[in-house]
């Protein structure tokens, strides 16, 4: 309280002793600001649901990094996980989503998770700080065995589909399972070149008696 009205006899201040235009629209906006932040306040105490106004984020432009493919992936996984779909994972979701990817996390842990890259301590990670850990990832800012690492590492790959133990060899698995697919489809076709040659063998064999028995008719 004492900020804002610290800031706001200031402005005043300055409109009176310097008007130049800068100023004037510093104050306006600052005026905006408190103005709009009372606003919330009052609708708040009223009961009013107060939608957020966001500030636009071009996640693209500010994760060049990343594909829109990739980032569209995180958005994916994101999404799954803010089970109560307020564009935010807080502790409980954070907390789930590790015990989901078979890397739970202490209370103390998952805090120290969200510290980590919450850009604006606001408690619990938007998206933008979301995409942060694997900026982090990716730069190999992150210790090895830290919450974060796990969760970046247990993520690239669908965990749902190849199980957690799974995820770490999981290209060894997707070859190991295409060299059996291909073992097995090898085999099929053997012994189908088998069965065929038994088959022509046997019709040999049929028509060979055949022309022996019509000698000796
Ligand atoms: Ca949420
Ligand atoms: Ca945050």
């Amino acid at each position: 309280m004492s900020v804002s009205s610290n800031a706001s006899s200031a402005s005043i201040k300055d409109s009176v002793d310097s008007p130049s235009s800068t100023t004037n629209t510093d104050s306006s906006e600052l005026t905006h600001i408190l103005n709009r932040r009372q606003e919330i306040m009052e609708s708040q105490e009223a009961g009013i649901e107060v939608r957020r106004t966001y500030k636009v984020v071009n996640v693209y432009t500010d994760f060049p990094e990343f594909s829109r493919n990739q980032i569209k992936d995180y958005q994916k996984t994101f999404n799954t996980y803010d089970t109560a779909r307020d564009g935010f994972l807080d502790l409980q979701e954070l907390k789930f989503m590790m015990e989901k990817l078979g890397a739970p996390q202490t209370h103390l842990g998952l805090k120290q998770m969200i510290a980590e890259v919450d850009e604006d301590n606001d408690g619990k990670i938007s998206f933008r700080e979301f995409l942060l850990i694997f900026r982090k990832a990716q730069a190999g800012e992150l210790d090895s065995d830290s919450g974060l690492n796990q969760l970046a590492r247990l993520t690239e790959v669908d965990v749902e589909q190849v199980g957690v133990s799974g995820a770490k060899n999981f290209f060894e698995a997707k070859i190991e399972q295409q060299l059996r697919t291909n073992k097995f489809h090898d085999e099929i076709r053997a012994e189908q070149e088998e069965r065929r040659r038994e088959d022509e063998e046997r019709a040999q064999r049929r028509q060979q008696f055949q022309q022996r028995a019509a000698i000796f008719q």
